[in-house]
């Protein structure tokens, strides 16, 4: 497969051109007919084919064999989570999200409405930015967060039972973009970015024509982990889009595209240069504290202006000049610096988090004495990750390519050194969005893997219709050269990842029957005098009737039950089986209702019989030799 990837990419050229090209162009080395200068050796294309095929090498894992890392990947508009292992790229699991999911049931059993709440009513999402708990700034896999652009809300998935448990709207905001924790000394808070600039209320006085002189803003929010409530927001100037928390804990900071205000594309273009806007954590809630704060509306949420008064800062933030259209905010491991993606600069900006006392101190006469470097790069830098050896990997979206840059050697230069901080450029396919290496966002980045996010495929794949899938790269920068080694084609749209060691996420194999994910199923079941566990028993409560049963492979232990027309009726369905991997389904046909109910899980839904008639259920999840033959019928009498 190597041989033909040569083939296809280099045989047209001899070599891959802008491979070459990239890379040799910046470091100045000679592309002679047939040979290449990449680090210092000379490469032929049959070196060069050898190198490839065993880095791709790597990638194999083998029938049985497990991976190194876990990856979630956000599912971007199919509103889920998925998980995939790295190196072999293979999905593992998909979590649902703020989606509705046929399979488990997620948006239709009362146990993930429960979580879904009021927003249980909307059926999209728009998932970005997936992020694992921190403690000490590594990965503790507790928990993976995930942002909600398109309903404003945040959501928890307990990596123990890769499921979803917390979901949070966030109040008097719209979409909740950028999304990042808390690192050191553990993730208290998710920040997270509200995109949109909308008038404050926004309860109908302000229309077009008289939006100009209205209040309006948008807001910086801290949702707390444990309780996934929100703790706090701050008022801010411009937009808000990416954010990241540095290794103090004090400072979080969030990249403006619309410092302009503007609602228009040519409106929010106009300014050469946007900013960043520095957090202070500690200030925030020592305002709190001091009663420095208002509410909004319904909202019970303390809210701190974070807004320049007369050119005048707020105490909490600080706005630093950054060109232009800024995306990407990334902290580098080793705690130094953050770093703004220029999108519509082909440049980074390198702000020094050691400064940051100072500028909050008011030591320094402009903002921008806080950029320490400002390396130019290449056209439309989004995204950068790190590899823990100093080196910075940023995608290049117009370009189609990843640049390796260094980082010390790009401040070095901005000092007027005349450095070659560009390491290399390797061609992605094509138009690469986010990027992220392993272990990145910790202390611990290795190095090891980087993948990148493409958003086009155009004809990397069979072809399969107009709608084309997205292209997860996997590229190999454990060496000092990147290798693209794997093409992963994703539906739409992942538009981040992260990677954690394989033995920082530890799940459970089967349910713990005092799970609190169906506390509510246990307390109406004990309500009942039910035994969930034993019980095989229909209560009827006035219009509405309980039916609880057990199932065991290859049967449920309820396989008939009657109910009348226009009952609501609740199906309680808990797993006897112990064993690993015997996952069960309900599923009452002709009705909408199906779920999964894993071993040592209770699993409800709720729904009206509405047609009088037999109906059959089914077990939908393959379980045993006999899984055709699990089944039974409700009986639903007809009203008079
Ligand atoms: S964003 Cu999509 S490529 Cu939502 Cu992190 Cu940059
Ligand atoms: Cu139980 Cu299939
Ligand atoms: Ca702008």
């Amino acid at each position: 497969m190597s041989d033909k990837k040569i083939t296809t990419e280099a045989g047209k050229a001899g070599l891959s051109r802008r491979g070459f090209l990239g890379a040799t162009a910046v470091t100045g080395a000679t592309l002679a007919a047939g040979a290449a200068t990449m680090g210092g050796t000379v490469m032929t294309r049959e070196s060069w084919a050898a190198a490839v095929k065993e880095s791709q090498l790597k990638t194999h894992v083998g029938p049985g064999e497990l991976d190194e890392y876990y990856g979630f990947w956000s599912g971007g508009h199919s509103g889920e989570v998925r998980v995939l292992g790295v190196p072999s790229m293979r999905e593992l699991m998909r979590i649902p999200v703020f989606n509705v999911c046929s399979a488990t049931g997620w948006g239709l059993t009362n146990e993930s409405r429960e979580v879904l709440g009021d927003s249980a009513k909307f059926l999209n999402g728009d998932a970005h930015h997936p992020h694992i708990s921190m403690t000490d700034g590594k990965y503790d896999g507790k928990y993976l967060f995930i942002n909600d652009k398109a309903n404003s809300r945040v959501a928890r998935i307990r990596l123990d039972i890769m499921k979803c448990d917390k979901i949070t709207t966030i109040p008097n905001v719209q979409s909740i973009h950028g999304l990042r924790l808390q690192k050191v000394p553990h993730t208290k808070y998710v920040f997270c970015n509200a995109e949109f600039i909308i008038p404050q209320p926004n309860d109908g006085s302000v229309g077009f024509d008289n939006w100009d002189s209205a209040e309006k803003f948008t807001m910086f929010n801290a949702v707390d982990a444990e309780t996934m409530e929100v703790a706090w927001q701050v008022i801010v100037d411009g937009n808000l889009d990416n954010v990241d928390a540095c290794y103090t804990g004090n400072y979080a900071a969030a990249t403006c595209y619309n410092s302009e205000g503007a609602t228009d594309l040519a409106g929010q273009m106009r300014n050469e240069r946007d900013w960043v806007t520095v957090f202070n954590i500690p200030r925030i809630e020592e305002e709190i504290a001091k009663g420095n704060f208002v509410t909004l509306g319904d909202s019970k949420v303390p809210v701190v202006d974070g807004r320049k008064k007369d050119g005048k800062n707020a105490r909490v933030t600080r706005y630093v000049p950054v060109p232009k259209n800024p995306h990407g905010l990334n902290t580098s491991p080793d705690g130094k610096y953050f770093i703004a993606n220029g999108k519509l600069s082909p440049t980074c900006s390198i702000i020094a988090i050691d400064r940051l006392d100072d500028l909050f101190n008011d030591k320094y006469e402009d903002e921008r004495d806080v950029i320490v470097g400002e390396p130019e790069l290449g056209l439309g830098p989004l995204h950068t990750t790190f590899d823990g050896r100093g080196n910075a990997y940023t995608t290049l979206f117009i370009d189609s390519q990843v640049v390796k840059w260094n980082i010390e050697e790009a401040i070095r230069f901005y000092n007027g050194e005349k450095t070659n901080y560009i390491k290399q450029k390797l061609d992605v396919h094509y138009q690469p969005g986010h990027n992220h290496a392993s272990l990145t966002e910790s202390s611990e980045a290795d190095g090891k893997w980087l993948v990148v996010l493409s958003k086009f495929s155009k004809d990397r794949f069979l072809p399969v219709g107009p709608l084309h899938p997205e292209n997860d790269q996997l590229i190999d920068i454990s060496g000092e050269e990147m290798k693209l080694v794997h093409d992963g084609p994703t539906f739409a749209e992942p538009h981040d990842c992260i990677m954690a060691r394989r033995d920082q996420i530890k799940t459970s194999k089967i349910w713990d029957r005092n799970d609190p994910y169906f506390a509510t199923a246990r307390a109406i079941a004990e309500k009942d005098g039910i035994d969930l566990m034993r019980d095989n028993k229909v209560i009827r409560d006035g219009k509405k009737v309980r039916v609880y049963m057990t199932s065991a492979a290859p049967s449920f232990n309820l396989t008939e039950f009657e109910v009348n027309q226009g009952d609501e009726v609740t199906v309680f369905v808990t797993n006897l089986d112990m064993i690993e991997d015997v996952t069960h389904g309900f599923c009452m046909v002709n009705h909408g209702v199906s779920m999964e109910i894993s071993p040592q899980q209770t699993s409800s839904v709720t729904f009206t019989a509405d047609k009088p008639g037999m109906f059959w259920y089914y077990c939908n999840w393959f379980c045993h030799a006999l899984h055709m033959e699990m089944s039974g019928r409700m009986y639903v009498k007809p009203a008079n």
